[in-house]
């Protein structure tokens, strides 16, 4: 299948209607709306194939957390038919396969260019255009400019000492060799333990001689329960999947394989909140975390869950050393992104795997045969890091965007990101962000909040473009009462009590601030249809 660059028109073509930067899910999908609309759109994307988070994260395991059936696009009946999934979740190739399909039977790669990384973004006020550099020397002008950036794409690697003295090779998960990387024989070291170093370490501890896992934080982890799809299941699916779709916008997290129950733990019977949690953990999954209306919202709720989920844990250690560093106990469950693993703890059980606590003593360098922590060498052959992302917000301020007045995104974004409903930025006129901060996003299944946020920024170009209206951007007034209305909700919820990426707790300087909306998929839809049934209520329109 080819994934190389085809993209040849673009290089030429100075001008277009929309630049979208980026080719994952949402840039490919955004691509395919606006040629709906007969506008020409190019794209550019860093990688040498379509794919976005996909492409970049091919680690060992890698694997999606939402299930196949549902993680995969609902705009097209035909699409959907001719695609058949493998197994319950996804494992990256497969779903970097699925993308491909989907590049080909769209004919997308035509419009992208590929190996391109956008370094700028700058609004010409005069003539109402946004002017779009590359690392390659492009130059494109565009009315409108779409941030398909990622919530999950700028890979982080600590700013360790001595990094560049390591004498072996290196890896983030986030930004993972395409040809792949054999442990065989090696003495490796993880750095971190969130959902990439669960999905990787089981398969790197297979191959490797010995593994060293720096942990810092334990996560709370439970079985994915992945198999095989049998045919009637995707048969069914198949047959229902628009439909399907079309719920999972009314959800709150944009998925209908589970339901949530909506029952507070305090009304139930100890004997219920042990069942629902029983049968929840043995379903696998996210489903967990619905076992009780306030999971997520009261301590009280939440410890029910997070203590069956320590005991389930415990079930599985077998090394008396490392059972209490593997049990989390510094936050609620749910508050850091749950962690869905295949025998993730059983693999401490084996003589050749260690855990090392760098909470207690942080790593204090790297040297050229190790990592040092606590005063001790820790010698390895090669060093993975699962260390996370700048998210949400890294991928976007990483690119020079200025607004008018020449105003800089990451200037205006130096407390926080601030937008109106994640979709745009006061100051900053035709800019979209799909998936942005202050929308649902990561808390729900990325691709029904794509498609969610592709939809309405196609409706509202197509109704601008037939209205002769030049541009849209958020008021100032509206954007501050929705910045004020994400922070309230998530103060309802026990998000902001960890120090997780979807606060921005895990990179050192970034300030501290709950970014994702998490009113929940339906709700915030429906908010999405009054702004726009309202001729765009808060945002100002340009003759
Ligand atoms: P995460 O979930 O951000 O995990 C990163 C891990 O790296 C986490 O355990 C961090 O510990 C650890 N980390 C980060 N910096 C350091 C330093 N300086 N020292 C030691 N340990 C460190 O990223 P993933 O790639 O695993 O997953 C991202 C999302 O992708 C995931 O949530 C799913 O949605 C898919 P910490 O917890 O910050 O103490």
């Amino acid at each position: 299948m080819a994934q190389e660059t085809s993209a040849s028109a673009q290089a030429e073509t100075k001008e277009f209607d929309a630049v979208i930067v980026g080719a994952g899910f949402a840039g490919m999908y955004m691509l395919h709306r606006l040629r709906g609309l007969g506008l020409t759109a190019c794209v550019f994307e860093a990688g040498d194939g379509v794919g976005g988070t996909w492409y970049w994260n091919r680690y060992p395991g890698a694997r999606c957390d939402v299930e196949s059936l549902e993680y995969q696009y609902g705009f097209s009946d035909e699409i959907q038919r001719d695609w058949t999934w493998t197994e319950r979740y996804a494992a990256q190739p497969e779903i970097l396969r699925y993308q491909n399909y989907v590049a080909d039977r769209l004919d997308l790669r035509r419009d992208i260019r590929f190996s391109t990384r956008v370094a700028a973004a700058t609004y010409d006020e005069r003539a109402g255009l946004w002017s779009v550099a590359t690392n390659r020397g492009d130059r494109v002008a565009a009315r409108f400019c779409i941030m398909a950036t990622g919530c999950l794409s700028a890979a982080r690697v600590p700013d360790f000492e001595g990094i560049d003295e390591f004498e072996g090779p290196w890896y983030h998960t986030g930004d993972w060799p395409k040809e792949g990387v054999d442990f065989s024989g090696k003495r490796v070291g993880v750095i971190g333990t969130g959902s990439s170093a669960v999905q990787s370490i089981p398969l790197i501890a297979e191959q490797a001689k010995h593994l060293t896992v720096f942990q810092r934080t334990a996560n709370f982890t439970l079985p994915a329960g992945n198999r095989p799809l049998p045919k009637e299941e995707i048969e069914k699916s198949k047959a229902t999947l628009m439909q399907d779709r079309r719920h999972a916008r009314t959800t709150a997290g944009g998925i209908i394989c589970f339901e949530y129950n909506e029952t507070p733990a305090a009304e139930m019977t100890p004997e219920d909140r042990a069942r629902e949690l029983n049968d929840r953990w043995n379903m696998g999954g996210f489903a967990f975390l619905g076992a009780f209306g306030d999971v997520m919202a009261t301590h009280e709720a939440n410890d029910y869950a997070a203590e069956f989920a320590r005991a389930k844990m415990r079930e599985v250690i077998e090394k008396p050393e490392v059972v209490d560093l593997l049990l989390p106990n510094d936050h609620p469950i749910g508050v850091k992104r749950l962690c869905l693993d295949t025998h993730y703890l059983e693999t401490f059980n084996a003589p050749h795997v260690d855990l090392v606590d760098v909470r207690k003593a942080p790593i204090e360098r790297i040297t050229k045969k190790g990592i040092v922590s606590g005063g001790k060498e820790y010698e390895v052959d090669c060093i993975v890091f699962a260390t996370g992302f700048d998210a949400m917000t890294g991928a976007l301020t990483s690119i020079d965007i200025a607004g008018r007045n020449g105003a800089k995104l990451s200037e205006k974004w130096a407390a926080g990101p601030r937008t109106y409903l994640g979709l745009g930025s006061a100051g900053f006129p035709n800019l979209f962000f799909i998936t942005g901060p202050g929308s649902p996003s990561v808390l729900s299944n990325m691709i029904v909040s794509i498609e969610q946020h592709v939809d309405w920024i196609a409706e509202c170009i197509g109704r601008l473009t037939e209205g002769n209206i030049r541009s849209i951007e958020p008021t100032k007034d509206a954007e501050d009462v929705w910045v004020e209305h994400v922070n309230e909700v998530a103060s309802t919820t026990l998000y902001p009590q960890a120090n997780s990426w979807y606060m921005g707790a895990n990179i050192p300087g970034k300030p501290r601030i709950f970014m994702p909306y998490a009113g929940g998929v339906g709700v915030y839809g429906e908010k999405l249809a009054e702004v726009a049934a309202k001729d765009y209520e808060g945002f100002a329109l340009g003759a």
